[in-house]
């Protein structure tokens, strides 16, 4: 069961600059004094909270993250330049985990959660530091100190943005398995999926939701028939729900029907599901013989101000633009509630 987002990260900062040997040249004096200025300091990396995230996607893409290494002192006393710092950006309620001692380093939740994961290195001095009335011309400088090296682990709960719904063997678990690494089970039979499975989805234009494959709900869920009981709990937290639905034409009772049923369940179960944003799905649209009942229902679901999307998870046709309507959808609600 996956309900937790993971990613594996190393963190490396800079080291710090060395700081530099240099004596003074002037015209007529033999001998100036040092002028060897320290070395900048090694950029830190950084995690940062983001509120407009969602997901650890971004980290799962990038997994090595190295800071700059301060620049080297120079003569004249110029100090090194301090390297930037390296910010990670990751979702509110990440955690992040030290990987070799298993302990955690932090728990960012709030948007200005800022966490220094690997600290950067001090510059060295110059010799221009260690000038003493004593010794006038040292040689003596330091190197910069090195940056640490760390793996973190970064978890996150998963909330599920989006519950997918249905009658069983209407598509759900091939659906997700198409869109997110999910890899529910997926047969030909009803109640194949059992335990609710969660994927992380990305869609162009920067926006990951997090969808939900909830097991099979019939008539009289709500009462703990089939496995719909347990499961509708998990839809009360999702913000949108995606209604899936087979309109084969073997099926009885036909498609509407079936919407009814599912749709019924849900407001036996609690008033307030019925009140989420859904986008009806109608599914396996490869198969020629689902086309005419296929149109059936989708006006007749239109005609109750339903939006309505037709897909085929084998082919992939429709997907993009469900995907598109429903991040639209709930980036609308993001901003509504924050
Ligand atoms: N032709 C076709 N078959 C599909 C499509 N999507 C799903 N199926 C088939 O429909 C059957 C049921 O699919 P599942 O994804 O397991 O359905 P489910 O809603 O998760 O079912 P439960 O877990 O039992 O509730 C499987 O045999 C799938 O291969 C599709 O787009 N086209
Ligand atoms: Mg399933």
């Amino acid at each position: 069961m996956k309900f937790v987002d993971q990613a594996r990260i190393r963190v490396v900062s800079g080291r710090g600059g060395r700081g530099c040997l240099s004596f003074r040249r002037e015209p007529f004096v033999p001998k100036g004094g040092p002028d060897g200025g320290d070395g900048g300091k090694g950029g830190d990396v950084i995690i940062a909270g983001d509120s407009s995230m969602n997901t650890l996607l971004d980290c799962q893409y990038q997994q090595l993250y190295r800071a700059r290494h301060g620049a080297h002192g120079k003569g004249k006393d110029m100090h090194g330049r301090s390297a930037p710092d390296l910010i990670i950006n990751v979702p509110l309620g990440t955690v992040v985990i030290d990987e070799e001692t298993g302990q955690v380093v932090a728990e960012i939740d709030t948007a200005d959660a800022r966490v220094i994961v690997a600290k950067g290195g001090r510059g060295g001095r110059g010799n221009a530091r260690f000038a003493t009335p004593r010794n006038r011309a040292p040689r003596r400088f330091e190197e910069g100190a090195p940056g640490e090296d760390r793996l973190l682990r970064l978890e996150l709960k998963l909330i599920a943005d989006v519950g997918l719904i249905g009658m069983p063997n209407s598509g759900k678990s091939t659906l997700i398995s198409r869109v997110s690494a999910a890899r529910p089970e997926i047969a030909d039979y009803p109640f194949t999926t059992k335990v609710p499975a969660l994927g992380v989805v990305r869609v162009d234009g920067g926006i990951d939701f997090v969808m939900a494959d909830i097991p099979g709900l019939i008539e009289n869920a709500h009462q703990g028939a089939g496995m719909g009981d347990r499961f509708l709990r998990h839809i009360e937290r999702t913000r949108i729900l995606l209604h899936l639905i087979d309109p084969s034409p073997y099926l009885t009772p036909g498609p509407l029907e079936r919407f009814f049923i599912i749709m019924s369940e849900l407001s036996l179960y609690s008033q307030d599901l019925l009140k989420k944003p859904m986008i009806v799905v109608i599914t396996k649209m490869d198969l020629p013989e689902n086309e005419a009942p296929a149109a059936d229902l989708r006006s007749a679901l239109r005609s109750r101000d339903l939006k309505v999307h037709q897909i085929s998870a084998a082919t992939g046709a429709g997907l993009k633009g469900l995907l598109g309507e429903t991040a639209l959808l709930l980036k609308g609600l993001r901003n509504q509630n924050g």
